[in-house]
């Protein structure tokens, strides 16, 4: 994909609407230099604009139906929850309302991000890989641009590994639990004790405040563990929505007849896969005794209250949805609340206002809809994440973008933001002039998708595809270990069928629209330099099924 120059220029150097804080530091330069020719560092200092700080919020597997500013852009149109700090930064920033993922699984869009490449390229397929730190990623180039970088709570590129390119780390070790995470600071482990989320903010709040170098313009990724499986809420949030039915996806008792062979032999629906841990009819277990004693107080009554009821069928699915969907919100709340305290930080230190903050999450995650949770699919609940961009001065505030963006693309708007050189290998596109409003005439019109992690857990089969947001083709194909050898592909027209329910592919009406985006799909395959056979990072042996009997219900 050709990046037009300008794009890989400094944002606040070309173009885009000059922010009020340039003019300002314009005309005291141009005072300083009028009383004082030999002007002082604090001078000099005021005198330059300062390149924008970037604080990076990830989330890992926050739905976009689980954002209140994103409840219209839902198929579903559910009133899921309220989260007043996110909304904030969509009503003073930029929504995105398809931002899509290139492969929908927590490491490998991590990955993405760090590098701007596809899995294929960037080595990182599947989790349970290991991220090549030694290759270019976009903090390594911010730092030699005279960035301070740093990146704080949950990592997943390795297990025990130091990220490269920061000037700080203090990350979560793999997945990280929820309560009492060990975090690796800059390589050495450190225990902590307390509800992770909030630890990861306290620790995000200590660096901005007393390791930040204000000399220099930042970039903090500040990522929570936060609302991944088992779903796990703090102290504060055990018993928020306890009084209240969260409203069911009219999906949920989907029984996939419009598609094809892998949608009925996938393993993540509410219905069968979910485990005692998942329903919390077991406590988590390393929690301190007075974590264990608030905890069991808010689940005990109703975990009694669900023994008592015997639950069949329907009603028993409709129960685990209620309760996994309390929890997965629960733990949406602790993030929402915090970053409140972060925002309101930025405001105090008047850091907000040459700072972009971005909130988005490494993907989204289904909340009931086809009966699931978890993520994987090119299917829309999880192909699309959120992405919220607040630039005071660039953004217009409110406003609304509905061209195919991806985390693909954020590597490189970062290094345009700071004014670095975008290298030619990156495979995205800055996002800078969608930010002022401004969409290149030549914007990518159609995007590529892949998923490797077959066989696993959950049961998803590889697949790759095309979108242009209005129609999708997706081809499940086979590999060496795949115990189902079928080939399928499906077709489906997200303007009449936005919830993707009816595959159309071979529907005569559809034969051009077929045509057009099989032809498109080897293009891209083509452009992105997709390989033939898989990588081998792609190439898992088959695990073994968990037994049956500890499958709960
Ligand atoms: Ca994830």
């Amino acid at each position: 994909m050709s990046k037009g120059k300008a794009n890989r220029r400094a944002a606040w150097v070309t173009g885009h609407p000059a922010p009020a804080w340039i003019a300002v530091a314009v005309a005291i330069a141009a005072l300083g230099v009028a009383k004082c020719p030999r002007s002082d560092a604090a001078e000099r200092d005021r005198a330059t604009p300062k390149r924008p700080n970037v604080l990076f919020v990830y989330c890992d597997d926050h739905a976009y139906q689980a954002i209140s500013a994103y409840q219209s852009v839902s198929a579903y149109g559910l009133n899921l929850n309220q989260t007043p700090n996110i909304d904030r930064l969509a009503r003073e920033g930029m929504r995105f309302d398809n931002c899509y993922v290139t492969n929908s699984i927590c490491g490998p869009c991590r990955a993405v991000v760090q590098t701007g490449k596809y899995s294929h390229l960037n080595g990182f397929c599947c989790n349970g890989n290991r991220f090549d730190g030694t290759q270019q990623t976009f903090p390594k180039l911010l730092q030699k641009g005279g960035y301070q970088t740093a990146v704080i709570g949950k990592w997943h590129l390795g297990e025990h590994m130091t990220p490269q390119g920061y000037d700080y780390s203090e990350v979560l070790i793999g997945q990280g639990p929820y309560y009492n995470p060990p975090m690796l600071r800059n390589g050495e482990r450190v225990p902590h004790t307390g509800y992770t989320t909030t630890i990861i903010t306290d620790l995000a709040l200590g660096w901005l405040q007393n390791q930040r170098d204000p000399e220099k313009p930042f970039m903090l990724m500040y990522q929570h563990k936060a609302p991944h499986r088992c779903w796990e809420p703090g102290p504060q949030w055990l018993t928020l929505y306890d009084d209240v039915t969260i409203p069911e996806p009219d999906t949920l008792f989907d029984d996939y007849s419009g598609r094809g062979t892998p949608a009925h032999t996938q393993d993540m629906s509410i219905e069968k896969t979910m485990t005692d841990r998942d329903l919390k009819l077991v406590p988590p277990r390393n929690l301190t005794p007075e974590q264990l004693e608030a905890w069991n107080r808010a689940y005990e009554p109703k975990n009694e209250a669900f023994r008592k009821a015997n639950l069949q069928g329907k009603d028993l699915v409709r129960w685990k949805y209620q309760r996994y969907m309390k929890d997965y919100l629960r733990c949406i709340a602790a993030v929402d609340d915090n970053l409140g305290r972060v925002l309101a930080y930025l405001d105090e230190t008047g850091l907000a206002e040459n700072t972009v903050v971005i909130y988005t999450s490494d993907q989204s995650f289904y909340l009931g809809e086809h009966g699931w949770f978890d993520k994987r699919w090119m299917y829309q609940e999880s192909l699309r994440t959120p992405f919220i961009v607040r630039w005071p001065g660039v953004i217009r505030p409110g406003s609304t973008n509905a061209d195919i963006v991806s985390n693909l693309d954020f590597a490189e708007t970062f290094l345009d933001v700071a004014g670095v050189e975008v290298p030619d290998d990156m495979q995205g596109r800055s996002l800078v002039s969608l930010f002022q409003g401004r969409t290149p005439a030549d914007w990518r019109k159609s995007f590529y998708y892949q998923y490797y992690e077959y066989p696993a857990v959950h049961s998803v089969r590889r697949h790759y595809g095309v979108t242009d947001a209005r129609y999708k083709l997706i081809h499940f194909y086979p590999n060496e270990w795949d115990p189902d050898p079928s080939d399928e592909w499906e077709l489906y027209d997200l303007g009449s069928d936005p919830k993707e329910m009816k595959s159309v592919y071979g529907d005569p009406r559809y034969g051009a629209v077929q045509k057009r985006l099989e032809g498109e799909l080897a293009r891209l395959r083509r452009e992105l330099k997709v390989p033939e056979q898989d990588p081998p990072a792609s190439v898992r042996r088959p695990r073994a099924k968990r037994p049956a009997a500890k499958r709960k219900r």
